[in-house]
């Protein structure tokens, strides 16, 4: 039977009367508008021609529907709406049924929602992510979801935004079923629903559930939304389908996903969207083929190596970590299947799979053991000599065209580098800890690393799940020179008449889930007091120095492992301490200065002024290659509210 086409991106067949619709809209099937006029004019056909029994509604390629097309966001409206479409489905006098193949997302699951059935592959996933994006389902998603799957269920999807595979939708009643070939049964599923009454979700009645169960669900999702509007409206709307009418919810739906649409919290989680998809391609790279991959070496296995292990453990890979001694290599063997365990604990890996793991991971004392390594990452104390001893040592038993991968923080990768035979195959991968957890890496282009190296540092990244962000060398690479340059802003403010904790209240009002001294507390002030011991001597004796930090160190106060820092920690509780006032006086006496009072603005102001100039500087010297790329870093590294945009998005 010859193909129709309905629209640039929609297409059919009839397949014994059904009418079998695809939409073929690389890369992701985005609900653009020439995929709506292209549904209404299939869905036109339909209805006129009599031999057509119903539809099914496919997507081509690996996603069935990604949702609306996020970049006609911000662009004057072109007709049909997405919601025109989806009523003109549900109403429908013949079955519409959809084969879902890969995600259903966004304005995809409400297309789904609206089909009189649903037929998942094995690849399906459905969700409204929407929340993520800042906005609300615009196209009826919280107001059929709930009927289908019931309020708490769908307070939970829409609110954490969350896709669920298609054995969990088939159980939440969302998906009828999960076959092998969907599209198969969506032809079935039509013949079987002709001349039928038809399943309409807006018809139905949202399942009845106990209202503190419901208030429970609520609140979980609020709690987590920190500063967050979009998902409190959610759970507003998903909790108004159940006590008014579907029309009337509707309306306020579509009012609150249009008003969300055009606010700054928007516009900056869509930055942070496209963002996170520009970080990870560099343009010299496109032609260049990254370097196999199947045996990871991780050289430490202290918090962070055996972080990295565990990721790349669960991402597939064959991990040999070395250690110093046997005991210690034993030890670090433990620490790896505990975080295994954890993660088995909290259901994010079954236990086969972590069986799986155990048994591609091999903990050695040996050295030469790493010589099947296809990548070493170091993680070993951030000292130069034990660094560059590592990498000699390194140099000679992994293979000629195997990468090593340095883990520092703050020395410089060029100097790693410089100590092995072939600087060329030199990367920086500075993970972020928990390594496991945290999903920024900052990858970082040494001055000689071969193009397919960084390629393959990349490939490796995303492998694990992580957002891989390139940078230049320079000391603290983007996040930490960041983070020092608004540390020091900070302690400027302090010594002018701030205190610690307004400065902290500050940055937490603005969304950040911790302040900076109670980040600084809690990852130890130990690190960077020697490193400021270090740069004493090459310290300009012009440049303003606040020297209450190293004042606290001295009395011992090196965070909340001592139980006190910035702050005491009695009771493990934070409370702001009367001794590191008086230490704060005393350093304000001694320079003369008169303290003054700031408001939270103004504290929030000189710090993003800070972060801002730091940023532009890394752009400037060609550290970073975008702002985007900055805001990245900030977000998922220094815990910066994604819903800000980051730094370089917030002061535009
Ligand atoms: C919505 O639906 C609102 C409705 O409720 C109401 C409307 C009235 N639009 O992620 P990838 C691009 S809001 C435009 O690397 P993957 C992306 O930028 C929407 N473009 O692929 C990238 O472009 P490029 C709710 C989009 O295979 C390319 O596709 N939906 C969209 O790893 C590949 O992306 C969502 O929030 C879009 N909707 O993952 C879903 N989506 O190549 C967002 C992607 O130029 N999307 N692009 O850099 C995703 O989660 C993933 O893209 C998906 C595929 C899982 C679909």
């Amino acid at each position: 039977m010859a193909e129709m086409r309905f629209s640039q991106s929609v297409s059919a067949r009839l397949e014994g009367g059904v009418l079998v619709v695809a939409i073929d809209n690389p890369p992701v099937n985005a609900l653009s508008a020439h995929v709506r006029s292209g549904l209404i004019a299939a869905l036109d056909h339909a209805a006129s021609a009599a031999e057509i029994i119903g539809l099914v509604i496919s997507g081509a390629g690996r996603t069935f529907i990604g949702g609306a097309d996020i970049r006609e966001f911000g662009t004057p409206p072109v007709g049909p709406s997405l919601p025109d479409v989806i009523d003109r489905i549900e109403a429908f006098e013949k079955p519409v049924i959809c084969a879902v193949t890969g995600a259903a997302l966004g304005g995809g699951c409400e297309v789904a929602l609206a089909c009189h059935g649903r037929i998942a592959g094995e690849t399906a996933t459905f969700g409204l992510p929407e929340v993520k994006l800042g906005i609300v389902p615009g196209a009826g998603g919280t107001q059929r979801l709930p009927r289908l799957i019931g309020t708490i269920a769908a307070i939970d999807l829409i609110g954490t935004g969350r896709a669920a595979k298609a054995d969990e939708t088939v159980a939440l009643g969302l998906a009828d079923a999960v076959v092998a070939d969907p599209l198969t049964a969506a032809v079935a599923a039509v013949r079987d629903n002709a001349g039928r009454p038809l399943r309409r979700t807006g018809g139905m009645n949202v399942p009845a559930a106990d209202s503190a169960a419901i208030d429970m669900a609520a609140t979980t999702i609020i709690a987590k939304s920190r500063g967050q509007s979009a998902p409190a409206e959610a759970v507003r709307l998903v909790r108004a389908a159940g006590s008014l009418g579907l029309e009337q919810c509707l309306a306020e739906e579509r009012a609150t996903f249009l008003r969300l649409r055009d606010s700054t919290e928007a516009a900056a989680l869509r930055h942070v969207f496209f963002a996170e998809r520009a970080a990870g391609k560099v343009e010299t790279l496109a032609d260049v083929a990254p370097r196999r991959i199947d045996t990871v070496g991780v050289v430490g296995t202290g918090l962070m190596g055996s972080g990295i292990a565990v990721s790349a453990l669960t991402s597939g890979y064959r991990v040999i970590a070395l250690e110093q001694t046997r005991e210690a290599a034993a030890s670090g063997h433990e620490r790896i299947a505990g975080l295994l365990d954890k993660t088995v604990q909290s259901r994010r890996l079954t236990a086969e799979a972590r069986d799986a793991c155990l048994a591609r991971l091999e903990t050695t004392a040996e050295a030469k053991n790493l010589a099947t390594a296809d990548l070493v990452v170091e993680a070993v104390f951030d000292d130069l000599s034990v660094k560059t001893a590592l990498f000699r040592t390194l140099d000679g038993i992994v293979a000629p065209d195997a990468i090593l991968a340095t883990n520092t923080s703050y020395l410089d990768p060029d100097r790693i580098a410089a100590a092995t035979a072939d600087p060329s195959r030199v990367v920086g991968l500075h993970f972020f800890s928990p390594a496991n957890v945290m999903r920024l890496v900052e990858v970082v282009d040494c001055a000689k690393t071969a193009p397919d190296v960084l390629a393959s540092a990349l490939a490796f990244v995303n492998r694990l799940g992580k957002l891989a962000v390139v940078c230049g060398v320079t000391e603290g690479f983007i996040g930490n020179r960041i983070f020092s340059a608004y540390r020091r802003e900070a302690e400027f403010m302090v010594e002018d008449g701030a205190l610690p904790h307004q400065i902290d209240a500050a940055l937490e009002a603005y969304g950040f889930p911790m302040g900076i001294f109670a980040v600084n507390d809690m990852a130890g002030l130990d690190i960077a007091w020697a490193r400021r011991k270090r740069q004493a001597a090459t310290r300009d004796p012009a440049e303003r120095y606040v020297e209450i930090a190293d004042r606290l160190c001295e009395a011992g106060r090196l965070g909340r492992k001592t139980g006190l820092g910035w702050y005491a920690y009695a009771n493990g509780e934070r409370t702001v301490d009367p001794a590191v006032t008086a230490v704060i006086d005393a350093a304000r006496a001694k320079k003369d200065i008169v303290p003054r009072a700031f408001t939270a603005e103004e504290i929030m102001d000189r710090l993003l002024t800070a972060m801002v100039d730091e940023g532009k500087a890394l752009l400037a010297e060609g550290i970073a290659a975008r702002p985007g790329d900055i805001d990245l870093v900030m977000i998922n590294g220094y815990g910066f509210p994604a819903h800000k945009g980051g730094p370089m998005f917030a002061a535009q």
